[in-house]
Parts: structure tokens; C-alpha cells; sequence
């Protein structure tokens, strides 16, 4: 069998058949899943419809957006606040949809922030992020964040191990005595959604990858990749592939919250940043919390244990009946997988090898339920059907391999263009799969695009997976670095979609509900204008009485109650960014004028035959003149003209 996917000749024609019209949605008509893909390295969540690749939406999460004002609007500034300050960028890897009972419940997404660590949860209402939680005692927050059965809790693990506590300087040589890892459980209150870190598990200093709840039988626990057991801290390509085995931890997190209960739990003080965006003040506040309840596995025994995996794991994915734990060893030419009720007698057994730093090591053929053999080079990540088969994605040779989870049998292979990260089966994590399709998200595009200079576009592929061979139906390009991705049927989503926000229940203290009720104010150096938008005017559309060295409030009020009709605010010179306001929405822009003159505004959005007329001027005078604040749409409402 081709072990290593040598690109087929003439690849074009690898498209066979009836692949268009099964990837071919048409005009008008709507696509059968939407497919949330992380952006990467642009810090967004992205929104496609399946077949069709077409995509939607750029969800603003972790980075600032001028094309909605994310980040500018002063509304929005607090979603991005850190125990940093404002941090306008981070990577986002991985997607999580909402579940009860293990099914997707199309409540909402969460997706982390690598960086600065984060995590952020999107409401599926309103395709918008409503809350961004940081995450202390973490560095590089990759393992992160997947849920469990029914949402009790997203979970972070760090990538990188630090020095953490009261002994933060200290010399990186020190890294086997002095840097520990953690693995977080935020809570999240049903139905609100509000995130809560409820424990953070310290460990030993191994950087953790990847992880995955159990479901069903597996429900209560949770699986970590973990790497890096040598503890190198410099040159990890060499120094942190030097055993032939690390580990999958398994944390019994039912037993965590015992002890917590318990309290056996140490309070630590740390810094961190709790972010929330309240929809009918259309706002955000950010508080800065003190303080997590550390669990220590060295005192609390029965809660985590290891188990030996081949070369670097990255993937641990759980398949739909939570019986099995694939990992996936990036270096390694077999794929483990494990058996939870192997683990579980395993553990009653004692049958361990020894231990990693106090944690119990279990003997890795005790726990094994099998190795699918010579399946491919580099295997990252699995996710399973509703068949009982299993879809493995292969970095080095390029390609998915389908093998079946009873008997460990490699039953098709496919080539992928090229060197394919993630996989995303339309409910795959979940205890109910969708199926119909496998996605692949590669890490290079190569030739299969027009080429637009040293930078090409990010790539996706769509197969079938409904009959006994995969199939290529779709290439389509991706916004940002794709990584993790989740699809849900559009019959979950669509029908709860928000399409206004209602005017009678805009908290928002700058809100104008009402042309009547449009002003402008001056207090101090600050001028405030309560500003509304309909089709086509703004209220006021003429401003006078603004000095050099004010500070320019514009919070406008979009007057609107009709589905689609955002109006947009932009002003000459303004150093951030437009608005974009939602019907029934309050949105503010800070304008700091820095000369003299008068100065167009204008709406962003066509939003109607006579969008071009949504216009006006505002008027900025010297610093100590005397021109009074007037403003004013078609009739003068204030009659003293300068
Ligand atoms: S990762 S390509 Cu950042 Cu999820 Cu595996
Ligand atoms: Cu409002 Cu264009």
C-alpha cells in the first residue's frame, strides 16, 4: 500500500463524477451545515456554509476589526482588556460548540486565544463574542478549549510550562525545578453562558497539546496530549523528542470537584481579566478577578494519571460512545488507541509503571485496546462518523486514512493538497456525528490558486464520507490560518438567528431612542453627540462649537427596526475606525479633531437608494474661540448662528 502520498499525477482530474453537483448549493437556496473554522493567526472565527464553501461571516474574537469597529468602538475596547492592558491580537486554534448530553445544542462557540491566554465564547444568536475570560498560570493557551457533555466546563491547558506563584524570576535552567503546567476548568452557568474558572490542576512542567472530554461511559473524565516529558527548554525540535513515548493524561474531573467541594483546593493569587458584553446596554465591562482555587494531584490522589504515547502526541480525540482515546503522535508510524474501560480496570488493578513526578504512569498495553498499523506518516487528528469509523489526518504524507475503530483495519485513504492539519466532520466530536462530509484544513496551498505574490490563500477540502470511498467535492479558500473547525446543521442555528435589537430595550446610557431625543453636549474638553441614523439622515447632520483639543464623542443610535439594516459612521481624519450599528443599537467612536476646519461624516453601509445623501459636517474651531455648540438636521433647533 502507498504509505507516503506522492501528489497523484495530473491531480486536477482526482475530482470524479458527481462531485459538483454534491458540492453545488444553488443561487437562493441555503447550504445544509454552517462550518465555524478558526482563523489562526488573524485572532477571528470564520463562518462558511457547507457544501458550498461560501463564506458568511468574519467573527471578531481576539483581534480588533475595523470593518465592524471591534476593538475601536468604545463599547467594544473592554472585550480586549488583559491583566496586559488592551491586547488587540491573538491566534485562535480551536472551535467548541455548545452540547447537551454530548449533542450539539447550537447555543454557542467558544474558540481560544493563544497568546495572551484566553477564551472566548461566541453567541450563536447573534454571531457576535459576548464574553472573553483570560487565563492565568498559562503561556501559549493550545490545549484549549474543548467542552464536556453538557457544557459544564471549557478547558484550557497550557502549552508552555512557567514559573508560576511568588518565584517568578528566575534562570530558564531552572525549568525542571522552577516551571509547572496547568489545566483549567471554566465553568459555564447554563443557561447564561457566564464563564467562571472554577479549579486550575497543577502539573508537572510538560507542554500539553490537546484534549478532549469524555462522553457516555467517559463522561467525568478528560484527556490531555502532553509532550515535551523530557523538559527541555531550549532546542525542543531535538531535545523534546528525545523518548520514545509521553503521555495522555487522564483527569477524573468528577473527583476534582469532590476535593473542591472539599476544600482541598489552595487559593492562589494571581491577575486576570474577565470580559462580558451585555446586549441590551450593547456594551462591555472588564473586571479584574485575584484569585483561582489551585488542585495539586501530588496531595489529592485518584484524580489524574498518565498513560505512555508514542513521539509527541498532538490530537487526543474521544470517539462518539467515549470507549475509545485516539492519540496521535506527530513522530510516530502507529496510531494508539486507548480503552477507557481498560483504564478504568487498569486503575482498580494498580497496574501502573511507576510514576512521572508523583502521578501515577499506567502500563500502556493494560490501557491499550489496539494500534491501527502503518497508517501513514505524521498522523495529527481524528474524528469519527456515526458508523463507527474513525477519519485521521497526515501531515507528512498528505493524505486522510478511514479506519474502523472495532477492528483497527485502514479502510480507505485519500490525498489531500496539501499537508492537511485539522479535520472537521459535521459533528464528530460529539456523540452524534452528522457525517456526510470530512473537511480538510491544510497548512499549504501550493499551486491550487491563482498565486497573489509570496503569500497564498488558506485552503479547505471537502469530502464525502457516505459512501464506502472518500471523495473530493470542493476546494475553498479560507480567511487567516484555518486550524480547528466545527459544523452544525443550519437547522439549529438558523431559526433562533437575532435579527434586531429592539429600540425599547437599548440600556445603553449614550442611546438616543428618538431623533427628538438627539443632542449634543459639552462637559469639559468632552463633547458628547447623541446621534440617531434612519434611512438616509443622521440626527444631528450639522455640528458646531467644537474646539481643537476636544475629545469627540459620536454615539449613535441606529433608529432602525428592520432585519439587514446596519447603518455605518465614519468621519474624516478619525485615527481608528468606522461604526457599524446594528438596528436598535448604541454604538460610540472617539474622535480627538487635531486641526482646524470642517470636517465630513458619513454612513459606511448602502443602506438605501439614497445612502449617498447620509451625510454631514461637523465644524471644528481654535482652541479658546467662542463659537457655541449648535447642531441641528434640516430645521435649526437652536437658532444662534455664529
Ligand atoms: S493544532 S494542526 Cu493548533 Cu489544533 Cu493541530
Ligand atoms: Cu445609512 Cu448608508
Amino acid at each position: 500500500m502507498m504509505q507516503t502520498a506522492c501528489k497523484p499525477k495530473g491531480m486536477q482530474t482526482a475530482v470524479q463524477g458527481d462531485a459538483a453537483v454534491k458540492a453545488y448549493v444553488p443561487p437562493g437556496q441555503y447550504d445544509e451545515f454552517y462550518n465555524f473554522v478558526s482563523g489562526g493567526f488573524s485572532g477571528q472565527m470564520s463562518v462558511y456554509g457547507l457544501p458550498s464553501g461560501r463564506l458568511f461571516r468574519v467573527i471578531p474574537v481576539f483581534s480588533v476589526d475595523p470593518e465592524k469597529g471591534y476593538g475601536y468602538a468604545e463599547e467594544t475596547k473592554a472585550m480586549l482588556n488583559t491583566s496586559h492592558g488592551f491586547v488587540p491580537w491573538d491566534d485562535l486554534h480551536h472551535i467548541a460548540l455548545s452540547t447537551s448530553e454530548g449533542i450539539h445544542d447550537g447555543r454557542w462557540a467558544f474558540g481560544n486565544g493563544n497568546n495572551t491566554p484566553r477564551i472566548a465564547r461566541i453567541d450563536l444568536k447573534t454571531f457576535r463574542t459576548a464574553e472573553i475570560i483570560e487565563i492565568p498560570n498559562s503561556g501559549g493557551n493550545h490545549s484549549s478549549p474543548f467542552i464536556t457533555e453538557n457544557s459544564e466546563y471549557v478547558v484550557a491547558g497550557t502549552r508552555f510550562s512557567v514559573p508560576m506563584g511568588d518565584k517568578l524570576d528566575v534562570p530558564i535552567n531552572t525549568y525542571k525545578e522552577n516551571f509547572r503546567g496547568t489545566v483549567s476548568f471554566i465553568s459555564v452557568d447554563q443557561p447564561t453562558g457566564h464563564m467562571k474558572i472554577a479549579f486550575q490542576i497543577l502539573l508537572p512542567g510538560v507542554n500539553f497539546d490537546l484534549a478532549r472530554a469524555g462522553k457516555g461511559k467517559s463522561h467525568g473524565w478528560f484527556f490531555f496530549s502532553c509532550y515535551n516529558s523530557e523538559r527541555a527548554n531550549t532546542l525542543l525540535e531535538v531535545n523534546a523528542s528525545q523518548k520514545d513515548k509521553d503521555f495522555v493524561m487522564a483527569v477524573n474531573w468528577k473527583k476534582a470537584e469532590e476535593y473542591l467541594k472539599a476544600g482541598k483546593g489552595q487559593k492562589r493569587s494571581v491577575k486576570y481579566a474577565h470580559n462580558v458584553y451585555d446586549d441590551s446596554k450593547h456594551m462591555a465591562t472588564s473586571t479584574i478577578e485575584n484569585e483561582v482555587i489551585v488542585l495539586d494531584p501530588k496531595d489529592l490522589p485518584d484524580m489524574v494519571y498518565l498513560m505512555p504515547c508514542p513521539k509527541s502526541p498532538h490530537g487526543c480525540d474521544t470517539d462518539p460512545t467515549g470507549e475509545y482515546i485516539v492519540g496521535s503522535g506527530k513522530l510516530a508510524a502507529i496510531i494508539p488507541v486507548f480503552s477507557f474501560t481498560k483504564i478504568q480496570e487498569a486503575i482498580a488493578q494498580k497496574k501502573f509503571d511507576g510514576d512521572y513526578e508523583g502521578i501515577p504512569v499506567l502500563n500502556y498495553d493494560a490501557v491499550l485496546h489496539g494500534e491501527v498499523k502503518k497508517p501513514g506518516l505524521g498522523p495529527l487528528h481524528t474524528e469519527f462518523d456515526d458508523k463507527g469509523n474513525a477519519y485521521t489526518s497526515f501531515f507528512v504524507s498528505s493524505e486522510i486514512v478511514k479506519w474502523r475503530i472495532s477492528d483497527l483495519q485502514v479502510l480507505d485513504r485519500v490525498a489531500t493538497y496539501y499537508s492537511v492539519g485539522h479535520l472537521c466532520v459535521p459533528g464528530g466530536p460529539t456523540k452524534k456525528p452528522w457525517g456526510k462530509y470530512v473537511i480538510a484544513y491544510n497548512k499549504i496551498t501550493k499551486d491550487r490558486y491563482l498565486p497573489t505574490g509570496p503569500e497564498l490563500t488558506q485552503s479547505a477540502q471537502l469530502f464525502s464520507i457516505d459512501g464506502d470511498k472518500m471523495k473530493l467535492l470542493l476546494d475553498f479558500p479560507t480567511i487567516g490560518e484555518p486550524h480547528y473547525a466545527e459544523a452544525i446543521p443550519a437547522e439549529l442555528l438558523k431559526k433562533n438567528s437575532t435579527k434586531i435589537y429592539k429600540l425599547e430595550e437599548n440600556k445603553n446610557p449614550y442611546a438616543a431612542l428618538g431623533e427628538k431625543n438627539a443632542k449634543v453636549e459639552r462637559k469639559g474638553n468632552e463633547v458628547h453627540v447623541y446621534m440617531t441614523s434612519i434611512r438616509s439622515h443622521f440626527t444631528p447632520d450639522n455640528i458646531e462649537g467644537v474646539k481643537l483639543g476636544d475629545a469627540v464623542y459620536f454615539h449613535v443610535t441606529n433608529l432602525e427596526q428592520d432585519w439587514d439594516v446596519p447603518h455605518g459612521f465614519a468621519v474624516k481624519g478619525a485615527n481608528n475606525a468606522e461604526l457599524l450599528i446594528m438596528p436598535g443599537e448604541t454604538q460610540t467612536l472617539l474622535w480627538k479633531p487635531e486641526r482646524v476646519g470642517v470636517f465630513p461624516m458619513y454612513c459606511t453601509d448602502f443602506c438605501s437608494a439614497l445612502h449617498q445623501e447620509m451625510q454631514g459636517y461637523i465644524r471644528v474651531s481654535p482652541a479658546g474661540s467662542n463659537v457655541p455648540i449648535t447642531f441641528s438636521t434640516g430645521v435649526k433647533r437652536e437658532e444662534k448662528v455664529q
